[in-house]
C-alpha cells in the first residue's frame, strides 16, 4: 500500500548513516548532554534538517512517508538525533513552507537548504502546555511595528536555531482567535535562549527556554494572517505528531533488535535464553505491536501526503506508537536483565528517551481527546438534527 522501492532505498541509506555515523557518538551525547557538532554538520550537509523543504527553494521536497522513515531509522540508533531531525522539519521547515508569505519563504528556506539553518517553533509556555490557547506571550502594535514580550519553554533545537517562529496574543480578549505567529532571526535585539534543560532522556537533544524582551518586529514578521496562530500550530502539530510516532517506532525497533541479538547469544541453564518460551513470547509481542504501530504511522503519513484529513490518524499513530515504544523498551531491558540496566547496552537509553513520545507535541491524554472528538463529530453527523425529528428528543438513538 504505502511501501515503495524508492522509500526502501532511502531507508537503507539512512540506516547505514545511522549505524556508521550516529551510533559511535550516541552514547557520548547521552553522557555529556551535548549534541555532537560534527554530527550536526553531517545532518546539515545531507539535507536531513530540511527534508520537507519544497524544491522551488532548493529543498529535496521529500514526502511525509520518506521523512518518517528517516526519523524512524535515526531513532532506531539515537532518539536525540531522531527528535533533532523531526523538530527541524515538521516544526520548522513545514510551517514556513505552508504558512509563510512568499517573502518569508524566500528569506528563510534557501538558507535551510544551503547552510542547514534550523528553524524552531515556540508554542509551549509555563502556563500553556496542553492548553495551547492559554498563551501569555503578547505582541502589541507600536508605530507600525510589533513589540513582542514573553517566553516559551521546553523548546527543541534553540541553541542551533537561525530562525524563530513564535505565537503571541495580538488581540487580547479574543481567546484562541486572538493568537498570531511571528517569524524572526535569532539576532533580533531582545531575543535570548536560556540554558540547556536537564531531562530524563534525549540528553543529546537541545531543549531550552526562549525569552522575548521588547523585541521590535516589522509588520512583515507577522506569520500568516493575524489571529490564525492557534490554527496554524494545531495543523503543524497534526503533522509533527506523525514524526513523534516515527521516533517511538524507531526506538522500539532498536530495542527489539538488541533484545533478539542478546537472546540468541546469552546462555543460561546450558542454552540460549532465546530457547525459553518466556523470552520468545516477549519478542513476539514486541514485534507484533511494532508492526501495528508502523502501519498506523505510515498510514497517517500516507494520508497526509494524499491531501486527506489526517488529524485523527496522526493522533492515533502517536498515541499507539509511543505506548508501544514504552512497552518494547521496558521488555528489552527485562530480556537483557542486569545487562539491560547498564548503560553499555543502549536499551536503558531507549527506555528513557521514548518517554518523551508520550508527552511532547501533545500528551497521550490530549491524543485521546483529539481522537474522541473526531469520533463524536462523526456521531453528531450521523444523528438527524433534533429540530427536524418527529420522535421525542428523549428517544434512545441507535448507533
Ligand atoms: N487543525 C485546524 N484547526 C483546528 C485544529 C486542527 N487540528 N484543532 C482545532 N482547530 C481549530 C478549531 O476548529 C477551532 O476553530 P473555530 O474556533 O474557528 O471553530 C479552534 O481551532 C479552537 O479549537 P478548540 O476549541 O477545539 O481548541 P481547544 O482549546 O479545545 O484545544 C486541543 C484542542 C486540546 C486538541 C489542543 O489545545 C491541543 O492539541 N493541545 C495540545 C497542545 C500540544 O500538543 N502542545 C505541545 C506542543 S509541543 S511543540
Amino acid at each position: 500500500m504505502w511501501w515503495n522501492p524508492k522509500v526502501e532505498i532511502f531507508r537503507r541509506e539512512i540506516r547505514a548513516f545511522a549505524e556508521e555515523v550516529v551510533a559511535p557518538v550516541a552514547q557520548r551525547m547521552d553522557e555529556t548532554s551535548e549534541f555532537d557538532s560534527d554530527l550536526l554538520q553531517q545532518l546539515r550537509d545531507r539535507h536531513l534538517l530540511c527534508l520537507l523543504c519544497p524544491v522551488e527553494y532548493g529543498g529535496p521536497d521529500y514526502d511525509t512517508l520518506t521523512y518518517v522513515v528517516a526519523v524512524e531509522e535515526l531513532s532506531r540508533i539515537c532518539g536525540s538525533t531522531g527528535i533533532t531531525v523531526a523538530a527541524a522539519n515538521s516544526l520548522g521547515v513545514w510551517p514556513v513552507a505552508n504558512f509563510g508569505s512568499k517573502a518569508q519563504k524566500e528569506m528563510v528556506l534557501p538558507g535551510a537548504v544551503t547552510e542547514g539553518h534550523v528553524i524552531v517553533f515556540g508554542l509551549t509556555e509555563p502556563g500553556a502546555g496542553s492548553d495551547a490557547g492559554g498563551t501569555k506571550s503578547a505582541a502589541s502594535r507600536q508605530d507600525g511595528d510589533w513589540l513582542l514580550n514573553g517566553s516559551k519553554c521546553f523548546i527543541t533545537n534553540p541553541h542551533f536555531a537561525e530562525w524563530i517562529i513564535a505565537t503571541a496574543v495580538t488581540r487580547p480578549g479574543e481567546g484562541k482567535h486572538g493568537i498570531s505567529s511571528f517569524v524572526f532571526h535569532k539576532s533580533t535585539t531582545g531575543f535570548s535562549v536560556g540554558k540547556r534543560e536537564h531531562k530524563l532522556g534525549l540528553h543529546g537533544s537541545d531543549t531550552a527556554t526562549l525569552h522575548f524582551d521588547n523585541i521590535r518586529l516589522s509588520a512583515g514578521a507577522l506569520f500568516g494572517p493575524e489571529g490564525e496562530g492557534f490554527k496554524q500550530f494545531m495543523k503543524t502539530l497534526d503533522g509533527g505528531r506523525i514524526g513523534i510516532g516515527a521516533m517511538a517506532l524507531g526506538l522500539a525497533q532498536g530495542a527489539l533488535d538488541i533484545a533478539i541479538e542478546y537472546a540468541g547469544k546469552r546462555r543460561q541453564f546450558g542454552r540460549p535464553i532465546a530457547d525459553q518460551q518466556a523470552i520468545q513470547w516477549k519478542l513476539a509481542d514486541m514485534a507484533t505491536q511494532i508492526e501495528a504501530a508502523r502501519h498506523l504511522v505510515y498510514q497517517a503519513a500516507d494520508t497526509k501526503d494524499k491531501g486527506g484529513s489526517f488529524a485523527r490518524q496522526s493522533a492515533m499513530a502517536k498515541l499507539y506508537a509511543s505506548e508501544v515504544g514504552r512497552f518494547c523498551t521496558y521488555q528489552a531491558i527485562q530480556i537483557l536483565g542486569g545487562a539491560g540496566y547498564m548503560t553499555a547496552n543502549r536499551v536503558e537509553r531507549h527506555y528513557r528517551d521514548v518517554k518523551l513520545c508520550e508527552i511532547g507535541e501533545g500528551t497521550s491524554e490530549i491524543q485521546r481527546i483529539v481522537i474522541a472528538r473526531h469520533l463524536l463529530k462523526d456521531f453528531e453527523r450521523a444523528v438527524e438534527p433534533a429540530a427536524t425529528r418527529e420522535v421525542a428528543a428523549t428517544e434512545p438513538v441507535e448507533i
